[in-house]
């Protein structure tokens, strides 16, 4: 398969050297972290397997890709001074511009020349003696630190299924989540895409502009919603600019961490009128906000029916082959999947080129060397692209050989899906935190402002240990005990562990299906840990090389 990797410049390997912390990866996470370190007097050094900075936006340069989450919420809050100079050409981002505001955050805060790029860690061991962590790259580093922050990511692993005869296809096959950076010209050319997540719902409207033919192979369809994205206007940008920090701190309050405005009413007590009128107005609005058409939606599924059943109507409505209108109707629970956006997705069957396959009826049975055979017939292709995703939440982080106390895996902590206090500490591995790890509101958030929460609290507790002469930090295994209590009570109250997604694993083949993000919301998770810290940082051990400390 394809990869895009970045140049690989020629440099000796770091043997011996000693920081205060090293980071691993520098997506959004891991230059706010490296900045934060930075501001503390850290000492700080950070791995980057890409050639550049934007981690997932480094990656996933398919056709088509942006974010859905409001460009001018998605992007950090911290500094007010650039909130106030960067200007959002769109109401959602297009992937290229994104990554240009995280290389001009790297360039504004002077954070390259802490980062190594175009090398990937492989490699981490806690020092039980020196209560310090060393770490290993592919590129033959082996330095240590006493902090080993893990900014890896919750999508960056790309999920690439086994299909037989993979390797026999003669023409290229590329991932979403891994594209080229010279991108990829489908002129004329017949382009089968396996997937239809976001990735695929983005990609698929671009490529059918460009491919002589196209096929999509759905094994499971996908609620998706309009974007309506649109170029903003200065006077817009404005109208945000003016009072950003309010929008910033309504944001921070919410479960999802950004504003729109939200109807708390039960759908099952609306008459079915005024349903339909609040659907048709939120789907003309488009976006994600749409699930926030009614409060019950995500809790009954009485109530999920409803919303449903007016998306499915939706789809009947804009594409004309009635056979291909039922495939593309999902039948599972709204929202629970994590919900698409898109930009004339469900249009894009109505063109004569382009066509569904239903691999759920006739799964893939193999790559041939001229394209993809289905237990029905076969499908000539000149190029394959994956849109299958990722292993989410742990792979990138299971990809490292991690080793905390007395030599113990996470691989093997985590034989049985993710645990950890507050989706930032695994007990038996001391001193090493995650960034927005399962356990922790991330994905289900807007996730830029989950990163800043973690970061600045970590930064926090970094600056705490300094102050104190605390050598080792580690959480309670109670104190897991009753998160992971908490992180799957929160979770069973509502019907997203009902749907098989990526959220509970189910997406990859023998991975334990767990629920893995904490559903509870960023504003209530941000008052548990800001309790957490009132009551002397509770479910934390530390200890200090002088004397014994607190709890
Ligand atoms: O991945 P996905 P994605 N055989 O897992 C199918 C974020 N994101 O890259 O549903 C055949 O959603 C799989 O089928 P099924 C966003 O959070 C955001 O699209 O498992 N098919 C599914 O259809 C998103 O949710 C944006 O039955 C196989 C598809 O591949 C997350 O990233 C844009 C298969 C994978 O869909 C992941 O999105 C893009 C197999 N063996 C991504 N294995 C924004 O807009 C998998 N599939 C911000």
């Amino acid at each position: 398969m394809t990869a895009a990797t970045g140049t690989r410049p020629d440099r000796p390997a770091e043997v011996g050297s000693v920081f205060d912390a090293i980071v691993v990866g520098a997506g959004f996470a891991g230059m706010y972290m490296l900045h934060r370190l930075r501001g503390l007097g850290f000492s700080a050094r950070v791995y980057e397997a890409g050639g550049g900075v934007g981690g997932t936006w480094y990656w996933n340069r398919y056709p088509g890709a942006r974010c859905d989450v409001e460009s001018m919420q998605y992007s950090f809050s911290f500094s007010e001074e650039l909130d106030q100079e960067w200007n959002w050409s769109e109401k959602y981002a297009p992937q290229s511009e994104i990554l240009s505001y995280a290389n001009h955050v790297a360039d504004r805060f002077d954070l390259r020349r802490h980062i190594v790029f175009d090398t990937r860690l492989t490699a981490a061991t806690f020092d039980e003696v020196e209560n310090c962590w060393r770490v290993e790259t592919d590129r033959g580093d082996k330095v240590s630190a006493k902090f080993c922050i893990m900014a890896v990511g919750c999508l960056s692993a790309p999920n690439r299924p086994h299909f037989k005869g993979l390797e026999d296809f003669q023409g290229p096959i590329y991932h979403t989540g891994e594209w080229p950076h010279e991108g990829v010209d489908f002129t004329g050319l017949r382009v089968g895409v396996i997937g239809t997540g976001s990735s695929a719902i983005q990609s698929i409207p671009i490529i059918a502009q460009q491919a002589s033919a196209l096929t999509v192979f759905q094994r499971t369809a996908t609620y998706s919603v309009p974007a309506w994205n649109e170029k903003l206007t200065p006077e817009y940008r404005q109208s945000i600019k003016a009072d950003y920090p309010a929008l910033r701190a309504k944001a921070r309050a919410r479960p999802t961490g950004f504003y729109f405005p939200f109807n708390m009413k039960s759908a099952l007590e609306a008459s079915p009128e005024e349903r339909e009128k609040q659907y048709e107005e939120a789907w003309a609005k488009g976006g994600l906000p749409f699930l926030g058409s009614f409060g019950d939606l995500l809790f009954e599924k009485s109530a999920n029916d409803t919303i449903a059943d007016f998306a499915r109507r939706k789809i009947r409505s804009i594409v004309k082959d009635p056979k291909t209108a039922e495939l593309l109707c999902p039948d599972n629970i709204f929202g629970c999947k994590r919900l698409c956006v898109d930009t004339g997705y469900f249009e894009t069957y109505n063109l004569p080129h382009v066509d569904l396959v239903n691999i759920r009826a006739t799964p893939i049975d193999k790559i041939t060397p001229e394209g993809i055979r289905t237990t029905d017939k076969d499908y000539p292709l000149d190029i394959i692209v994956f849109a299958t995703g990722f292993d989410a939440m742990t792979g990138s982080l299971l990809k490292i050989d991690i080793a905390g106390r007395d030599g113990v895996k996470l691989q093997d902590t985590w034989s049985a899906g993710p645990v950890n206090y507050l989706g930032l500490q695994v007990p038996g591995f001391p001193n090493m935190f995650t960034i927005t790890g399962p356990g922790s509101p991330s994905v289900l958030a807007n996730v830029i402002l989950a990163i800043e929460q973690h970061v600045e609290w970590l930064g926090d507790l970094l600056r705490h240990a300094q102050a104190q002469g605390i050598t080792e930090i580690e959480a309670h295994a109670t104190a897991q005990e009753s998160w992971m209590a908490g992180v799957r009570d929160s979770a069973d109250r509502t019907l997203y562990p009902r749907a098989n997604s990526w959220y509970t694993g189910s997406n990859v083949p023998g991975k334990p299906r767990v629920f893995m993000p904490y559903i509870g919301g960023v504003g209530r998770y941000r008052q548990i840990c800001e309790q957490m810290v009132a009551d002397g940082y509770k479910g934390f051990r530390f200890e200090a090389k002088t004397a014994a400390a607190a709890e």
